[in-house]
């Protein structure tokens, strides 16, 4: 065929897999769990660690490395004509607790990968090329919407599971949250951004195709809610004559699942942690807090399913003698689109290359949805097996991340010569 024909004719440059693959067992040691998973939570010290294994790698790419008032670490190639803006790509290496070692390892090592096969080859290229690992994703897309002017105030008090305020973390990670507006950027001051990532659901696996062209991110909402009844004597208290938080959060967490799936379509929504107070066998919990989390393409369809939630909470709420209250957090990501043309030449990339490929949408967030508001962007996926992932039993095998890093590699070079 003739996507075959070019791949057998292609001598452009590639990633060298062993060593891309070196390099994600490398950094999945920081942090490393009894389960083979990774926990580094941005701002721990294991991420302190991680990042300063990827600086020193970043460094012996020929890079010029410096950490933004954010904490994002940077990396600036020059390119041979100054007047272009820069081609920027990147993903992130902090992880959920108890992550696996693939979830923005791979489009970070191989943003790395693709500067190294660069270098290797002596190639220049026209515009300025910059490498972006953003700083604390998975606590909020912190570094992204540092870039896109969108950590405000209340941003800067989300907590993340170190106990640590991202304006606590971004001192920790070398950044300086009162100088936070020195790093956003405009629009038109990058060319282009590009992240590679691996799927996080089972698509690409199942159907057996090695690329995926990602169309549109979706939108994440989080909310604290706290339910308040009322602690007493779990002995003396009669059935009857109780206001207990936890009982309401059970027929909570319930309803949430009901709602979501009251609803037409692919949006989701999640109880994903959960805290009674005081927290004994013997008292009746008098207050629960637990996170609400819904996601869907549509912000619109986002806050129909809140709705839907929030009026079943009133009831719950009624019937069982509690207070149930919400509490929207600005620590996430708005729904994104893709650019058409930057999808386009991922396709090409994929095609010239041989390889196998599909659109999709992303269900997962990414800092490509902040980086779209500021640039065209595109997101490269590379298969998940089984579709598992914020787990440690993730796994992309060698091949697979190679591919996604050629592809990348090669739409960089192509996006370079328009
Ligand atoms: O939660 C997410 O979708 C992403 O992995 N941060
Ligand atoms: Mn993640
Ligand atoms: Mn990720
Ligand atoms: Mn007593």
């Amino acid at each position: 065929s003739f996507s075959w024909c070019q791949a057998f004719q292609d001598n452009s440059p590639k990633v060298n897999q062993q060593r891309l693959e070196a390099t994600i067992f490398e950094l999945a040691k920081f942090g490393r769990n009894e389960t083979g998973g990774t926990s580094r939570v941005a701002f721990s010290q294991a991420d302190l660690e991680g990042r300063k294994y990827v600086i020193e790698l970043m460094k012996k790419t020929g890079l010029e490395v410096s950490v933004d008032f954010a904490g994002n670490i940077i990396g600036r190639r020059k390119g041979k004509d100054p007047s272009k803006k820069p081609i920027a790509f990147g993903s992130h290496i902090d992880t959920v607790p108890d992550g696996g070692n693939y979830d923005g390892c791979v489009g970070s090592m191989s943003a790395i990968e693709v500067m190294q096969t660069l270098f290797d080859n002596g190639i220049e290229t026209d515009h300025p090329l910059e490498l972006i690992i953003f700083s604390n994703e998975e606590g909020g897309l912190m570094g992204s919407r540092a870039l896109a002017g969108k950590l405000g105030e209340d941003a800067l008090r989300v907590v993340n599971s170190t106990g640590f305020t991202m304006r606590e973390g971004i001192s920790i990670l070398g950044g300086d949250p009162a100088r936070l507006k020195e790093v956003e950027r405009k629009k038109g001051d990058l060319a282009a951004f590009l992240e590679l990532h691996i799927e996080q659901g089972g698509i690409l696996d199942q159907e057996k195709i090695q690329i995926g062209v990602v169309e549109g991110i979706v939108g994440i909402n989080w909310w604290d809610v706290e339910i308040d009844g009322f602690a007493n004597h779990a002995g003396t208290t009669p059935m009857n004559m109780r206001r207990d938080a936890l009982l309401a959060a059970s027929e909570f967490v319930i309803a949430v699942n009901e709602v979501v799936n009251s609803f037409e379509g692919s949006h989701v929504g999640t109880v994903g942690r959960i805290k009674a107070f005081p927290g004994a066998p013997n008292v009746i919990p008098g207050k629960v807090v637990l996170s609400l989390e819904i996601r869907d393409l549509s912000s619109e369809k986002i806050a129909k399913v809140f709705e839907g939630i929030k009026s079943r909470a009133e009831k719950i709420a009624k019937a069982s003698g509690t207070t149930i209250s919400f509490n929207a957090l600005d620590a996430t990501g708005e729904p994104a689109l893709t650019d058409s043309f930057i999808k386009s030449k991922i396709a090409q990339s994929a095609k010239e290359l041989g390889l196998s490929f599909k659109n999709m949408p992303s269900g997962a967030g990414h800092d490509a949805q902040d980086m779209a508001v500021l640039t065209p962007t595109g997101m490269i996926f590379v298969p998940s097996k089984g579709g598992i992932s914020h787990s440690p039993k993730e796994f992309t095998s060698a091949e697979d991340m190679a591919n996604g890093a050629n592809v990348l590699l090669r739409t960089v070079l192509t996006l370079d010569r328009e």
